[in-house]
This record gives C-alpha cells, structure tokens and sequence, in this order.
C-alpha cells in the first residue's frame, strides 16, 4: 500500500488512548500485561512498558524495572513472571502454587516462575534514561541512581544466561520452554516440540484458565499446552536447576530472536557502564556483544535458506520453520552483511512484508489467527524497526513506523492483529501495544 502520513489528530487520540491503558494497568508497583488474560507482572513485557513509560511517568518506568529485579533469584536469573501476591491463585494458570519454587537463602522478595524471557531490560533502561533529560533535572539524577543500582542485577542477569543457559557450549543461551522465548507457539518450536510427551491428563488435572478469557482459536492448542505443562513439572522435578540440561532436558533450543536480545542487552550494558564511569566494564560489554553475534552467525544461519533459524541443541538440527524470530539478528550492527541481506530478502520477501506477521505466510501451517503461528505483533515489529534503523534502512523504517500506528489506531491497543485484514486479536488494552505506540508516535 502507499506511504500515506499520520495525521496530527491520530497522533494525538492513540497518544492519549495508549496513556489511558497503561495507567488502567498500573497496579500500584507494577504493570499488568493486562488486567484479564495476565494479572501478574511479566518479564519482557515490564521491559517493554517502561520503554513507554519513559515518555509520560519516568517515576512509574523505574518502579516497574525496580518490581520486577526485586523477584530476581540468586543465581541471577529474573523470572518470566514475578506474581501478584493480591491475585487468586485461580486467576491464572500456572500460578505460584504450581511453580512451587524452592525456598533458599536469599530468596528473592517476591515469588515467581523459575524459567526466563528475553532479558530486554537494560535495553528498556537505556531507553528511560535516555529520556530522562526531558522531565528535568530532577528525572536525569533518578535515572542516574537506578542505573547505578539495576547495573549489577543486569549484569548477572546476562552471567546467568550466558554461562549456565550455554548448555550447546556454543556461546549462545538456550531456551529450555517455548515461554522463555515469548513467541510461545512459534512453528520454530513444532520439531523439537515433536519429541515432548502431551498427556491429555495433564490438563483434566491442570485446566487451562486462558481459554475462559479469550478464544481458543486465537490461543496456544490443547497439545501444545500439555508438552508446556509437562516441561515445567521436569524442569520443577530437578529444582529448576540447568546442570547437565542437553542431557536431562526434553526441550533445548538456541532461538535467533532470544540471543539477538541477550546481544542487545551487552551493547544497552555498555552504554550504560559508559555512563557510570566504568568504561573497562563498557568495553567487556561490547566484546560480550560480538561473540553472541558471531555465535548466533556461526550456529543459526541457514547458507541455503539464508536466514537464521532456531537449534536443537539436544539433535544439532536447524529448524525448518521461517519465522519472525529469525529476522531479529537484524538489531545486531556487527552482524556480518551478507547476513544482513539475507534477511532483508527474506523480510521484503512475499513470506513477510511490512509489518511482519509472526510467521511464513507461505507456510502450510501459517495460521491468520493464532498467537505466534501468524498475526502480527506490535513487540516484534518494533524490534524489527530498531534492526532496520541499525542498518541504516531509514525509509522502510519510517514505513514501517507509519503501519503500526495506523494499525493500532484504527483497531484499539489488542495483543496482536490479523496478518491480513488488520483487526485486533487477543486480548484488548494490552500493555505493551500501548507503550511502544508511544514511542513510534514520539
Ligand atoms: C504470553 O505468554 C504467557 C506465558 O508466559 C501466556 O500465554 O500465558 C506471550 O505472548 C509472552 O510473550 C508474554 O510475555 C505473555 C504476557 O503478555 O503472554
């Protein structure tokens, strides 16, 4: 379709609309993905909220980074969802009852899941800082001393990912559940997913809440929510500890898309240690951020398909599926250029386009409607459109930019939207839809 403007109006109805969610989701020390389908505080999604947050409560964006370190573990990990201790058990499944996480010295304040998400937040750090300097004097000498304390929980955060989540010995951190990966259904998974038991009786005992709350044929499948229930009672069976995981483990992946983030991160830590006065500590963080990105060159990238696909480390296998976790190296500046053109092809490509549906929609199991096997999401598409700002493509930025705006404003702040016809999908007045509008309208 034509490059067409964003009017000044739309600008300014989806900037107030997108404040008016995130302020419905505040919580009181954090912000829920949303109110119905996700009533505690998650992982990347803080992340993503206070890239938002930074434009209209710095304050909020920080005490949302703050909420959620505060249930980080000593091993360094920060845990996919940090939970609500005023919500009901029942009000999402698996709640903390079920995670049952062990109790150890220095246990975090706040309890939690033991698996992991993309470690967006120095990014989102960054990014609050960054802007800091526009709510005044007072905003930049905050923003300095939350750096000054997120630093160190952010670095072991990394520690942790890249040394005991290194279970191919390749320099790259796996995923050992498609929920780490945030893209939960991703054909990217459907091989190494084969070899997962589904016991149907995993869910008369577990009864899935999502589907109360939204359609079932928007969300994850029976079959594949049995396998997601099973990996966590293996991973929980061994105390959720990663020794020995390509042995023990039933499902370990490199995934393209969650180590271009943990690259990311090292090159937000660098900026970040800059500020501080730390600069061998920048200069650590920079060299960090190449060997993941040679590594995910070395390990993921597809010669023939020339894209970067995720890994089996329990078989060496690359997976078959072209998905949208595959273009996500594109936020690597030292990614090697032929590489670079490989995914551009692929994203101007008639398997993507501009904005980027989840998955392949030349793929057999392209699916318009469910979760991450098409529809289009707002979190990866803003990824993207760092990627082709990395690389210098201004022009197909800004296209892109111009899309996702007038796609959330022409049909509200949903979770993820109709790869073809637009309409939102999910569930409505979801955070970080909202957040990153604010900062493509910014
Ligand atoms: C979705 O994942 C959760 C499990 O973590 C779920 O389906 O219940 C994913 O979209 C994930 O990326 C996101 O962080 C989470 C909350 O928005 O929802």
């Amino acid at each position: 379709s034509p490059t067409l403007p964003v009017i000044p109006e739309v600008c300014a109805e989806l900037w107030a609309s997108a404040a008016r969610v995130l302020d419905a989701n505040w919580v009181g020390d954090h912000t829920v993905p949303s109110r119905t389908l996700y009533p505690h505080q998650w992982s990347w999604d803080t992340a993503f909220t206070a890239i938002g947050l930074a434009y209209v409560n710095q304050p909020r964006a920080w005490r949302d980074l703050r909420s959620l370190f505060a249930a980080q573990w000593p091993d360094g990990r920060v845990p996919h969802i940090a939970f609500d201790p005023d919500t009901p058990e029942e009000a999402y499944f698996p709640g903390p009852r079920f995670w049952n996480v062990p109790a150890y010295a220095g246990r975090p304040a706040r309890s939690s899941t033991g698996l992991v998400q993309p470690p967006l937040h120095a990014l989102a750090a960054w990014e609050v800082y960054r802007h800091a300097a526009a709510h005044g004097a007072d905003a930049v000498q905050q923003a300095r001393i939350e750096l000054d304390r997120l630093y160190p929980r952010l670095v072991a955060q990394q520690e942790y990912l890249g040394d005991r989540r290194d279970a191919g010995g390749g320099g790259l951190a796996s995923i050992v559940h498609p929920w780490e990966s945030g893209l939960d259904d991703s054909p990217a998974w459907d091989e190494a997913l084969a070899a997962v038991p589904a016991d149907p009786g995993l869910l008369d005992r577990h009864p899935r809440r999502d589907l109360a709350l939204s359609d079932a044929a928007h969300r994850p499948t029976d079959t594949d929510h049995a396998r997601y229930v099973g990996l966590v009672l293996d991973y929980q069976a061994g105390e959720y500890s990663d020794t020995g995981l390509a042995e023990r483990h039933a499902f370990v992946v490199e995934c393209p898309g969650f180590n271009a983030v943990l690259a990311t991160a090292e090159l937000a830590l660098a900026q970040i240690a800059g500020v501080l006065g730390r600069p061998s500590e920048a200069r650590r963080h920079r060299e960090r951020a190449r060997d993941v990105t040679a590594a995910i060159g070395r390990r993921l990238w597809n010669p023939e398909t020339r894209t970067f696909h995720a890994r089996d480390v329990r078989t060496g296998r690359l997976s078959p599926a072209h998905c949208v976790s595959g273009l996500l190296p594109l936020m690597l500046p030292d990614l090697e250029p032929d590489q670079v053109d490989g995914i551009l092809a692929e994203l101007r490509s008639e398997r993507f386009g501009l904005p980027a549906p989840s998955h392949d929609r030349t793929a057999r199991e392209f699916d318009t409607h469910r979760y991450s096997r098409g529809p289009v999401w707002i979190n990866v598409n803003w990824l993207l459109r760092r990627g082709l700002l990395v690389h210098g493509r201004r022009d197909e930025a800004e296209e892109l930019r111009r899309r996702l705006v007038r796609l959330v404003h022409r049909n509200g702040h949903f979770e993820y939207f109709h790869p073809e016809e637009g309409g939102g999908l999910g569930t409505s007045a979801f955070s970080w839809t909202a957040a990153l509008c604010l900062d493509l309208l910014a």
